[in-house]
């Protein structure tokens, strides 16, 4: 089986990129009507070439400095690429400026052709050779061979094909796992940069890696044109990225977050029942409007990305640029075939310099699509130069503080080379709203099988916590999160325990209004219940203080609530007025009220009404004789409740009410009846 692979030009314009792909592979790539009128290339064009061992997806880009969002389009997801530089013209702007792009996207492998020979003499070739050497120099391309061709004659073009087997031997398989980004391979320290640790001490930067990023089996690719085919629909076509498709598939299609389903696959314009990584794909999708499909959008396995306007990347400024990157400037931001206006924030500093990196949120104006280590380019506004460009450490973000220490610390975590590390800090971030796999493997680029094991080994160590916050639905959180909120939930009952210092306990409701908390209720209520079954809270379902917290009570009180007890209980359903003990509380209102809500919550009385109490054994009395005599006769009115229970139309209104509420009696018209259904108590 041939291997796949995508390779890409890149070079100044009229330079012979598309002349030597049509040697190449007899395919002219510039088929739009005005590409071909103005003979230059506008937008990217596709061709392929067999070399028996590796069959090649080519894309061949443009190079004029006005399409040069069209040759980002088209770069990104190649595996190697050919810098076409013309003997004639030597190295140019945009053969500087695509090489420097091909950098940012993290591009690994290629080599350079030296095109046009024909029109020059030894003498020539040998100078152009010696400038390009010096301008491939510290990049993927210093040890590249340069193959000398001509379109026109021929020459070199069986070497340029044999050059190009020979790079795309180097091109690595790429691994299901990506190869961990070890400390010591990334060329610098991350710490935080300037001003947080010194002027001037801000690391230069590694030479810059994308690889390993969207590795797995997941399937991605980023739509690089959309057309109709009559009969079929609309086709999309892109480079894979990572994963295959097959047909008959569902997959999402992003930022629009719709499932579609692959109706047809095409590779080197042969129908294929499945497409794969390091393919150029031909997808027939099945009701979308052509419309509707745009440069930029992807398609991608159900559930794997996730739109976000604000991401968290490393930002690196161009080592020639003529300027540095400003905090807030505004860019236009390429990822994958994406271009989308934004604006930058750097994170710990304000402003990167030339050949400088730091840490920076992009906040965009239309959703991106990206994953952890993707690479992208950022460009000035007026789209005339390339600034600089990076990689994604959180493909979705929330906005983070300006020069937060921790927080930059956190994030720096998910450069970490150890996935365990990257995958507790995707959970930390992720907070009280908990993290799915998923979420594993498109911010910490774990592969899904891996991920499911990381998060089992996590969670038996304990870093990891799964709680179930209802029926068969279940969060995954950082451990820290339920720390933090057994911390807040114990905070909040020691402040309600200082405030109210002769109430036994408080209401789970209360508790649950005063937590400051975004999140769940379920998770609060798991949270308690945790604490509850911990034994570091007593209570039920209803009620809880904290374990250690004993209810303050002065002798006085104690004897004052032993009094007012003992009233209720002798006043039966005559209760007597909370105000009138208030001379006994030292006329201190406010601890009065208390120690009432102190006897509630002992059980001692029960609250029928505002300033309406009765003993808890009137109550039990009071139910007893209402329900027995509805079980044996018919409804009551409230004068007969009133007379049954020997007391006043002023606490017969309220205490009938109470019944209803409590269930004892229902309501019909004038009368009280037995509650529906039962004829005995619910309580
Ligand atoms: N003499 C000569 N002319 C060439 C060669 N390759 C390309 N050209 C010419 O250079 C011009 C630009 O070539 P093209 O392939 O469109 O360049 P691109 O802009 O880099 O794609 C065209 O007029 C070609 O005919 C070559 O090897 N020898
Ligand atoms: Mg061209």
């Amino acid at each position: 089986m041939p291997r796949d692979l995508i390779l890409g030009t890149a070079g100044h314009i009229d330079h012979g990129k598309t002349s030597l792909v049509k040697a190449l592979t007899g395919i002219d790539c510039d088929r739009l009507p005005e590409e071909k009128r103005r003979g230059i290339t506008i937008d990217i064009g596709f061709a392929t070439l067999d070399l028996g061992e590796y069959r090649l997806g080519i894309v061949d880009v443009p190079g004029h400095e006005r399409f040069i969002k069209n040759m980002l389009a088209g770069a990104t997801g190649i595996d190697l690429a050919v810098l076409v530089v013309a003997a004639d013209d030597s190295v140019m702007p945009q053969t500087r400026e695509h090489l420097e792009i091909l950098r940012l996207l993290g591009l690994r492998h290629g080599l350079v052709a030296l095109t046009k020979c024909d029109l020059v003499d030894e003498t020539t070739r040998e100078v152009v050779e010696l400038e390009i050497r010096e301008l491939v120099q510290g990049s993927f391309l210093e040890h590249a061979l340069i193959v000398r061709t001509s379109a026109q004659t021929g020459e070199g073009i069986p070497q340029l094909k044999a050059a190009i087997a020979e790079a795309c031997r180097k091109v690595e398989e790429r691994t299901p796992h990506p190869r961990p980004l070890s400390p010591e391979g990334r060329g610098e320290k991350l710490g935080a940069p300037s001003p947080l640790r010194g002027e001037g001490e801000k690391p230069a930067p590694s030479p810059l890696r994308g690889e390993g990023w969207g590795e797995g089996q997941y399937f991605r690719m980023a739509i690089d044109r959309s057309f109709i085919v009559q009969g079929h629909g609309t086709v999309v076509t892109g480079s894979v990225t990572s994963g295959s498709a097959r047909v008959g598939d569902e997959l999402d299609w992003q930022p629009r977050g719709e499932k579609v389903r692959v109706r047809s696959l095409e590779n080197h314009d042969r129908p294929v029942e499945e497409v794969h990584r390091g393919q150029r794909a031909a997808v027939n999708l099945a009701g979308v409007h052509h419309e509707d499909v745009v440069r930029g959008q992807e398609l991608a396995t159900p559930g794997y990305l996730v739109p976000s306007r604000t991401l968290t990347v490393r930002l690196h400024c161009l080592a020639d640029a003529r300027r540095a990157i400003k905090h807030r400037a505004p860019v236009r931001f390429h990822i994958g075939t994406a271009e989308i206006m934004g604006t930058v924030s750097l994170l710990d500093c304000d402003s990167v310099e030339p050949g400088k990196w730091a840490l920076a949120q992009v906040f965009l104006e239309e959703p991106a699509t990206a994953t952890w280590g993707q690479p992208f380019v950022v460009r000035g506004p007026s789209a005339t130069q390339t600034l600089g460009g990076g990689q994604v450490l959180q493909p979705v973000a929330r906005k983070v503080r300006r020069r937060h220490l921790d927080m930059l610390e956190r994030i720096e975590r998910l450069w970490s080379g150890n996935p365990e590390e990257r995958a507790l800090t995707v959970a930390w971030f992720a907070g009280f709203s908990g993290f799915t796999p998923a979420d594993l493997v498109r911010g910490a680029n774990i592969g899904p099988n891996r991920a499911r094991e990381l998060i089992t080994q996590l969670t038996a160590r304990g870093d990891l916590i799964e709680v179930a916050t209802g029926q068969a639905r279940r969060l995954l959180l950082h451990a820290d999160m339920l720390r933090e909120l057994d911390d807040r939930i114990l905070q909040i009952l020691g402040r309600l325990h200082e405030q109210f210092p002769l109430m036994s306990s408080h209401d789970r409701q209360k508790l649950q209004s005063q937590l400051d908390y975004l999140g769940d209720d379920a998770l609060v209520h798991a949270a308690v219940d945790r604490l509850l079954q911990r034994g570091r809270l007593a209570g039920d379902f209803r009620r809880i203080a904290r374990a250690d917290h004993k209810p303050k009570l002065s002798g006085n009180q104690r004897k004052l609530k032993d009094r007012l007890v003992a009233a209720y209980q002798a006043a039966r359903f005559q209760p007597p007025d909370p105000a009138s003990f208030a001379g006994q509380a030292g006329g201190n209102a406010a601890s009065l009220a208390d120690l009432f809500e102190l006897c509630v919550a002992e059980g001692d009385l029960v609250h029928i009404a505002e300033d309406i109490y009765l003993h808890a054994d009137a109550d039990a009395e009071m139910r007893r004789l209402i329900t027995e005599k509805l079980a044996h006769g018919p409804g009551l009115t409230v004068a007969e409740i009133r007379d049954l229970l020997g007391t006043t139309r002023k606490f017969a209104v309220p205490l009938c009410e109470y019944l209803d509420r409590v269930g004892v009696t229902r309501r019909e018209g004038d009368l009280r009846l037995a509650p529906a259904g039962a004829q005995e108590s619910k309580q």
